[in-house]
């Protein structure tokens, strides 16, 4: 199955102040587009050229960097365009704020650990929450990993590649993050992802 780069959910402006229409245009149709691009043409000829994207991404970890740099980097943007929405943050699904409790304390100490992982990742990569044997936690991978193959199911996922923020925040990633969490999540969107995951 080949990659193909998704429309955006939401017009280019729609996130804006807090993801500007630019940040978007560049985001997506160049960033996304390129791992799409080059995944493409990486994945051809190889034992995974039909398998789903998260078994190409499963299966060349380890195997082949350059293909799954992209295809991992193409699985965490597909989500992340839908992790977001216009007015997002808000209130979490009572469902899986009551799980957010029992795991990670409070919301609260969700949102300032889910912080801390972002900003704590040094250089490029991801701040997640995932589920993993069953509980929800807190994870930050490097470059295009994501928690699938560290034997966990992403729900929620950030990325703090300074593509995703230099032109609105320039350095501020912490300030970048807290935005992301306070008027972009699309909790709904979380939520489908944590029932799938369970
Ligand atoms: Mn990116």
């Amino acid at each position: 199955m080949s990659f193909s780069l998704p429309e955006l959910p939401y017009p280019y402006d729609a996130l804006a102040p807090n993801m500007s229409k630019e940040t978007l245009e560049f985001h997506h149709d160049k960033h996304h587009a390129a791992y799409v691009n080059t995944g493409n043409n990486l994945l051809k000829g190889t034992e995974w050229e039909n398998k789903s994207l998260e078994e190409v991404v499963k299966g060349s970890y380890g195997k082949n960097a350059p293909l799954f740099n992209n295809a991992g980097q193409h699985y965490n943007h597909t989500h992340f365009w839908k992790w977001m929405k216009p007015k997002g943050g808000g209130a979490i699904p009572g469902a899986l704020e009551k799980k957010i409790k029992e795991d990670l304390g409070s919301v609260d100490k969700m949102k300032e650990d889910f912080v801390a992982a972002g900003v704590g990742q040094f250089g490029s990569g991801w701040a997640w929450l995932a589920v993993k044997d069953g509980k929800i936690v807190i994870m930050k991978t490097p470059n295009g990993e994501n928690p699938l193959v560290h034997g966990a199911k992403p729900i929620l996922g950030c990325d703090v590649w300074e593509h995703s923020y230099y032109i609105d925040y320039r350095n501020r990633r912490p300030d970048y993050l807290k935005a992301f969490l306070e008027h972009l999540v699309n909790w709904e969107y979380v939520e489908e992802m944590f029932g799938k995951a369970k």
